[in-house]
């Protein structure tokens, strides 16, 4: 397998975590987002939306670091992400995509450089935009997830591997997490581990 990746990159964050976890080795491929290598042509060859992740396989390439990692917990059912109910399945993914669809969308490059470059708000209205974005989401799921050491269950699920690459990007942008010592714990406990500290931009 290979997986363009930026290290920065949350959602290529949540993969590598997931590649982790499941003991999987894939060759990383670096798209340099500083360089804007995302938007240039070969890249947009593999992946049209012009966003890391994505991932190749024999089968072809995927996009959505959702939908890969949904596809390799399918594929690779050792360390299992989902639990095993439907239910629970459902409450796990509910919690990632208030991170996946409600959060990182509105404060991912491209969003930020349009706000910046087009409609040429100040680098103050920047932030003020970023961390209202971060505190709507974190507040509904500072009530979401369970008690630590992770959002759902025993084991680390997708709800984690969402969570803790946008803590990450909160804290390098100053966000004030005081408020949600549940999710700071979370994000603590799942540091310490192996497999999200090393899948981490460092
Ligand atoms: N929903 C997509 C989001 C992918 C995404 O937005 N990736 C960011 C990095 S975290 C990116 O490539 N940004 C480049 C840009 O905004 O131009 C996924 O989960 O894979």
């Amino acid at each position: 397998m290979k997986l363009y990746d930026y290290f920065r990159s949350s959602a290529a964050f949540r993969v590598r975590i997931a590649l982790n976890l499941k003991g999987l080795s894939c060759e990383q491929i670096p798209v340099d987002l500083r360089l804007a290598e995302q938007s240039q042509a070969d890249y947009t060859a593999i992946n049209p939306q012009g966003l890391v992740p994505a991932l190749v396989v024999d089968k072809g390439i995927l996009n959505q670091s959702l939908a890969i990692i949904e596809w390799l917990e399918e594929s690779y059912p050792q360390s299992p992400l989902l639990p095993e109910s439907a239910w629970d399945r459902a409450r796990v993914r509910a919690m990632a995509y208030t991170v996946a669809c409600d959060i990182h969308p509105l404060n991912n490059l491209r969003v930020l450089n349009y706000l910046k470059g087009e409609l040429d708000v100040s680098e103050e209205e920047k932030m003020a935009w970023y961390h209202h974005w971060i505190h709507e989401g974190f507040q509904a799921l500072e009530q979401q997830v369970e008690a630590a050491p992770f959002c759902f269950g025993s084991q680390p699920t997708m709800a984690d591997l969402c969570l803790v690459p946008q803590i990450y990007n909160a804290i390098r942008f100053k966000v004030d997490l005081t408020h949600y010592p549940r999710l700071t714990s979370i994000w603590e406990y799942c540091m310490s581990l192996k497999e999200f500290g090393s899948a981490a931009p460092e």
